[in-house]
C-alpha cells in the first residue's frame, strides 16, 4: 500500500477518534433535581392524609426530590425535621406548623443556611415575617364567617336564643383560631346566637366522639353543632346516634373541610353545611418551590378557594 494512502488513513482515523469522543461540553447537561424537605405535622385526619398524598404525587410530577417527615403531631419533631433538612443541604423547605408559635429559632437557622422556607396549610405567629419566604393555604377566618352566615340564614325565623356547641380543632392552631374568630364575628351582629359550650377535639374523630359526650351531659339542649373539621363532626354524629338524637334534624351540624366522608354525611342529611378547605395544594406548592429556587417572581401569599355545600344544594342537585 502506498505511503500516502497510509498517511491518509491515519489522518482519517485520528479525525474519527477525536469526533467520536466528543468533549465534556457536548454532553447533555442533566439538571440536578431540586431537593425539597417537607415537615408534615401528623396524620390526624382524612384531610391530612389527602394533603400528604397530594404532596407526594405533586413532587413526583414536578421531578422534585422530596424528603418527607411525619411529625406525629409533635412540634418538637417538626423542628428536628427542619434541622435535618438543613443539615442535608435541602434547596428549599416547607412545613405545616401544628401550632402558630415557637418557630422563630429554627427559621433563623434555615435563614443562616440560606435555605428558603414556605409555610403551608397553617400559619405561624412570628416576630419577623421575613423569616419565611411564602405562604400557601386557606383563609380560616373566612371559613368561620361562612359557617356563621349559614347558621344565620338557617335560623332566620328563630326567636332565639339559638344555642350553639363548638368542637374546635387543635388549640393554638391557626385553623382553630381563625374558624372560631370568624364565627364569633358573625354572631356579634346576631346576638340571638349563643355559643354555650366549646371543647377542643384536636381535629380527630375519636376526640369528636368524646367532646360530644361531654357536650350532651353539660349542655343537652343545643340547636347547632359547629365542628372545625369533618372527622370531629363524624365522631360527634356517632355519639348523637348512640343517644337516639337525629343528626342534621334534631341538631343542625356545620363542619369544615368537605372531604369524602363529610360529603357522604351531607348526602345522608346528617351534616347540613360543609365549608370547603381543599387539601389539594401540592401542585401549587411545587410551582412555588420551582419559582423560588429558580429565582423567578412569585406570590408571597396564596389562598385556596372556600366553597360552601349545604343540604339544600344537595337536594337540588342530587334529588333521587
Ligand atoms: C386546614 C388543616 C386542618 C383541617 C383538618 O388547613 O390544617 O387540619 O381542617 C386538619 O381536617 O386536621
Amino acid at each position: 500500500m502506498k505511503k500516502r494512502n497510509i498517511i491518509f488513513i491515519c489522518i482519517c482515523l485520528i479525525i474519527l477518534s477525536l469526533s467520536s469522543c466528543g468533549n465534556a461540553n457536548d454532553e447533555p447537561e442533566i439538571p440536578e433535581r431540586i431537593v425539597f424537605g417537607f415537615s408534615q405535622l401528623g396524620d390526624e385526619s382524612e384531610w391530612r392524609t389527602a394533603f400528604s398524598n397530594d404532596i407526594r404525587r405533586a413532587a413526583e410530577r414536578a421531578g422534585v426530590q422530596l424528603m418527607f417527615d411525619n411529625a406525629q403531631q409533635q412540634r418538637s419533631n417538626q423542628i428536628k425535621a427542619i434541622r435535618s433538612f438543613i443539615l442535608k443541604g435541602a434547596d428549599i423547605i416547607a412545613f405545616s406548623p401544628i401550632v402558630e408559635d415557637g418557630w422563630d429559632n429554627v427559621l433563623r437557622e434555615a435563614r443562616m443556611a440560606d435555605i428558603p422556607v414556605i409555610v403551608v396549610d397553617r400559619k405561624i405567629e412570628t416576630g419577623n415575617e421575613g423569616l419565611f419566604t411564602a405562604f400557601i393555604g386557606a383563609d380560616f377566618h373566612r371559613e368561620g364567617v361562612k359557617a356563621g352566615e349559614f347558621m344565620v340564614e338557617r335560623f332566620a325565623d328563630a326567636e332565639g336564643p339559638v344555642r350553639v356547641a363548638e368542637i374546635s380543632g387543635t388549640l393554638n392552631s391557626s385553623p382553630a383560631i381563625g374558624r372560631a374568630e370568624g364565627l364569633r364575628e358573625v354572631f356579634a351582629d346576631h346576638p340571638k346566637f349563643e355559643i354555650v359550650i366549646s371543647d377542643s377535639g384536636d381535629f380527630m374523630r375519636s376526640r369528636g366522639r368524646e367532646s360530644m359526650e361531654m357536650i350532651l351531659s353539660e349542655a343537652p339542649d343545643i340547636d347547632i353543632l359547629f365542628a372545625h373539621n369533618d372527622d370531629m363532626a363524624l365522631g360527634a354524629i356517632e355519639t348523637l346516634e348512640e343517644h337516639g338524637i337525629v343528626p342534621g334534624t334534631d341538631i343542625i351540624i356545620v363542619s369544615v373541610d368537605a372531604q369524602t366522608s363529610g360529603l357522604e354525611a351531607l348526602r345522608q342529611g346528617k351534616i347540613n353545611c360543609l365549608i370547603e378547605c381543599s387539601p389539594l395544594m401540592g401542585d401549587a406548592m411545587m410551582a412555588l418551590v420551582l419559582k423560588i429556587v429558580n429565582g423567578e417572581p412569585f406570590e408571597r401569599y396564596t389562598y385556596t378557594e372556600t366553597r360552601v355545600f349545604t343540604d339544600k344544594d344537595w337536594e337540588l342537585t342530587h334529588r333521587q
